[in-house]
């Protein structure tokens, strides 16, 4: 089953849709968790063109993150690292992080709640005291009320990893801030995500190509019951939390994303999400690093 939460332009309103082929099928529903497992969508009801969704081109309805999520909490070096990752001059580095790659047990930090997640082709925020903000394309998994997978979505961990980079201590900062979190197009369930699925994610800078890069779901070095059990230790999770499940993909250069750059994440049997770096306008008055 392959769902996406829209909203009517004109109402606010929001529901649920079911795809199937390029037709997305209007529910009952306004949130994914009410979806009965074995839902079939009413085909006499209203239908909208996915790709004029996708393409953010429907006049009536715009797509949104498949969940606004009361909390999204992220995993650090889950996956086997490939040499790009010692290539970075930008990476964060040093015995904490050696150790972590080497531990029996992930990185979990808390990431953000729905306040900061943004949908496709939305901007992602770029801080305006960070030299280096990266795109990290991640897995996501939507946990129910008894904190078991049940969704998987394609996330953007956007992150200004120079912050973290000058003090580990400074990950808040790192992670947490406005439009940090990217999620969306389609929430599906496990059976359409293929064993081995393939993520790939692309930087562009008009219309070029600035970065590709690609990873295969087998690297993951622990389960999905695996992963939402270690973030639900001693910590009980709200229904409808995100977890992203950490990257693999980083650009090996010091180049960060850009006001204007368009990275596109696509996971198999998900889909392509889009979104395009804004630098953000801070809210106060700034006062930079020593
Ligand atoms: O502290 C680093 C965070 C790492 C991370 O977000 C990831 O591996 O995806
Ligand atoms: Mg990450």
């Amino acid at each position: 089953m392959k769902l996406a939460r829209i909203e009517s332009r004109i109402k606010s309103k929001q529901v649920i849709g079911y795809l199937d082929g390029d037709k997305l099928w209007l529910t009952q529903h306004s949130s994914l968790l009410q979806v009965p497992e074995n839902f079939q969508p009413d085909r006499t009801a209203n239908s909208l063109e996915w790709t004029a969704l996708l393409d953010g081109v429907d006049r009536d309805y715009k797509l949104l993150a498949p969940i606004n999520p009361p909390e999204v909490w992220a995993f650090g070096f889950t996956y086997e690292r490939g040499p790009q990752f010692a290539a970075s001059p930008v990476i964060p580095s040093g015995p904490a992080y050696t150790a972590a790659i080497n531990a029996n047990r992930p990185e979990i930090f808390f990431k953000t709640t729905g306040f900061r997640v943004v949908g496709p082709n939305d901007g992602i925020g770029i801080r305006g005291d960070s030299t280096y903000t990266a795109v990290e394309p991640e897995l996501c998994i939507i946990l129910n009320k008894d904190m078991k997978p049940v969704f998987f979505t394609v996330g953007n961990d956007v992150s200004a990893w120079d912050i973290e980079a000058r003090n580990p201590l400074y990950l808040a900062q790192c992670k947490t801030y406005e439009a940090c979190c990217s999620l969306g197009p389609l929430a599906v369930t496990i059976d359409e995500l293929p064993l081995n699925a393939e993520i790939n994610c692309w930087v562009k800078r008009d219309e070029k190509i600035l970065f590709h890069g690609s990873i295969k779901q087998s690297l993951m070095r622990w389960s999905f019951d695996e992963l939402s059990n270690f973030a639900a230790e001693y910590n009980p999770l709200p229904e409808g939390t995100v977890l992203m499940i950490g990257t693999a993909i980083i650009r090996p250069d010091a180049n960060g994303l850009l006001d204007g750059d368009i990275c596109e994440i696509t996971i198999d049997g998900i889909g392509t999400l889009v979104n395009r770096g804004r630098l953000l306008i801070s809210p106060v008055p700034v006062s930079g690093f020593d």
